[in-house]
């Protein structure tokens, strides 16, 4: 059976420990692959490459770094279908998704901070009249740790590496033991590219074992986090003792409120993509939906009309919307939701079913489901499900929405269905979440600022914001004689 290895030092590798994880495919149920589980003495290996080669790496010119970058974007892109397939096979999202958008996004990682690095600068300041000279210097930390989950596989794996690379780093990096294959893959690519032995270094493992010694390593100087809120709580348990620099990506519960005044075809269509993608497994999905009670009753049978449509098959297959989720035990989770929703008074309008896709009944297909409900306090709407299932309300007033949207512990981002200026700027300023998207929902741009407030996370990927987290800012001032 095939196996998934670490990549450290610019190897291949099986675990120290020649233990061995199950790696599913959740479009059939079948085990297609063994992962390594790696424990502490693979990551004390992997931070020793990373630690050797980080004297060369962080005096490598900036025009070397980028170059190097740019060609692992090249060779991304080179390899597309082949990253695609793999991204599909163990994740269970459509392969159409991972071709136009999980591995398009991974190669433009790399590119975006390949070319970033090139113009990121720092500030003087001087002390005028003082004889004093300021200047910041933006130095690498030595070796970081990036961790990342299931959803976005190579995407978010890459926009964690990317920058830690370019700013000087070097890394060791875990994916997820849901869905390790293209991280795997990636070590390929960095070989071909030229990429010095030891700047990457790719663990596999489970959290509590290979993460947690990567968080627990003393000389790792800073961890990048993408996860669930629980996971992400107990890393900042660990690293905040130690001083560690924390970027911590966490859960959403995301609202998608929607104004009686806004362009209502093209946020119904966005609202199917915003609800359900990915099957709706991405942090940012609007899983809580309010209508205006103006258009409440025609939003519901509308989006109900449309999300019958979207069909729940084989994620190779191209007429399919909606693939698999991502493991058993996420699919019973996400089911036990839609059971609480009934308990507490919920009335499901669509799906809420599994699905039994011909030629691969084993696989852990869902509905996509709608759930009418009166309460945002319910846990429905207050706890991140993270599949494909979405809550819809009505509300009487703008003040009764924004109440609403910001009255949960999360806040990721928000999205806003309105043809007024004057509500655009009321509402984007008083909801509480680090992203608001007005009239569109995952249009992002690289270089702005990504993260969540409240329990959706620490500070801001992204950008400068991400090449700042992965330096060490020092002040450096000089006090010089105006005369000889
Ligand atoms: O994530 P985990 P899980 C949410 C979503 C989901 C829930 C749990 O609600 O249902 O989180 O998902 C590593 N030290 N999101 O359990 O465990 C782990 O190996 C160090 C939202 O799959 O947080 C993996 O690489 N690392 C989210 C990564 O953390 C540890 C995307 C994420 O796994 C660790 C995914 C430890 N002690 C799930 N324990 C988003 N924000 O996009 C685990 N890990």
């Amino acid at each position: 059976m095939e196996k998934i290895l670490n990549y450290i030092n610019g190897s291949y590798c099986a675990p120290l420990c020649g233990e061995w994880l199950d790696n599913y495919n959740p479009s059939t149920g079948k085990v297609y692959a063994k992962i390594a589980a790696s424990n502490s003495e693979d990551i004390e290996a992997a931070y020793q490459a990373a630690a050797n080669a980080f004297p060369a790496w962080s005096n490598t010119t900036i025009d070397e770094r980028s170059r190097i970058m740019l060609k692992v974007a090249s060779l991304i892109e080179k390899n597309l279908d082949k990253l695609a397939e793999a991204e599909s096979e163990d994740n269970g999202k459509p392969l159409s998704l991972a071709k136009s958008v999980d591995i398009p996004r991974a190669s433009a990682n790399f590119r975006f901070f390949g070319n970033a690095i090139t113009q990121f600068a720092s500030e003087a300041h001087e002390s005028v009249g003082l004889d004093t000279m300021n200047f910041t210097l933006r130095q690498p930390l030595g070796v970081v740790g990036c961790i990342s989950p299931w959803n976005l596989p190579l995407y978010l794996f890459t926009w964690k590496v990317a920058p830690a690379i370019a700013a000087g780093n070097t890394v060791v990096a875990k994916p997820s033991e849901v869905t390790p294959k293209t991280a795997y893959l990636l070590g390929e690519i960095l070989t071909e590219a030229g990429l010095p032995k030891g700047v990457l270094n790719i663990v596999h493992g489970l959290g509590p074992e290979a993460g947690q010694a990567i968080v627990g390593h003393p000389k790792i100087k800073a961890i990048s986090f993408t996860g669930g809120t629980k996971t992400g709580e107990h890393i900042a348990r660990t690293a905040a003792p130690m001083f560690k620099k924390l970027s911590l990506e966490l859960g959403g519960k995301n609202p998608n409120i929607i104004f009686a005044d806004c362009d209502y075809d093209k946020m119904l269509a966005v609202t199917v993509r915003s609800s359900f993608a990915n099957q709706g497994q991405i942090c940012l999905c609007g899983s809580r939906i309010f209508v205006e009670a103006g258009i409440y009753e025609k939003f519901k049978t509308d989006f109900v009309e449309r999300v019958k449509k979207l069909k729940v098959g084989y994620p190779g297959d191209e007429t399919t919307s909606i693939g698999a989720l991502v493991s058993k035990p996420h699919m019973e989770k996400v089911r036990s939701y839609i059971d609480l929703a009934r308990q507490d008074g919920g009335t499901v309008l669509y799906g809420g079913e599994t699905v039994k896709v011909t030629g691969y009944e084993d696989g852990y297909y869902l509905q996509p489901t709608i759930i009418e409900i009166s309460d945002n306090s319910c846990r429905v709407n207050q706890e991140e499900i993270f599949g494909p299932v979405v809550s819809i309300m009505s509300f009487k007033s703008e003040s009764e929405v924004i109440t609403m949207a910001n009255d949960v512990k999360y806040g990721l981002s928000a999205t806003v269905w309105t043809g007024n200026i004057d509500r655009t700027m009321r509402v984007s300023k008083q909801l509480e979440s680090g992203i608001v998207w007005v009239n569109t929902w995952l249009n992002r741009d690289l270089r702005t600022p990504f993260g969540g407030m409240k329990d959706s996370g620490v500070g801001r990927e992204g950008g400068f914001e991400a090449l700042k987290f992965f330096t060490e800012t020092k002040n450096v001032c000089i006090k010089y004689a105006s005369e000889e």
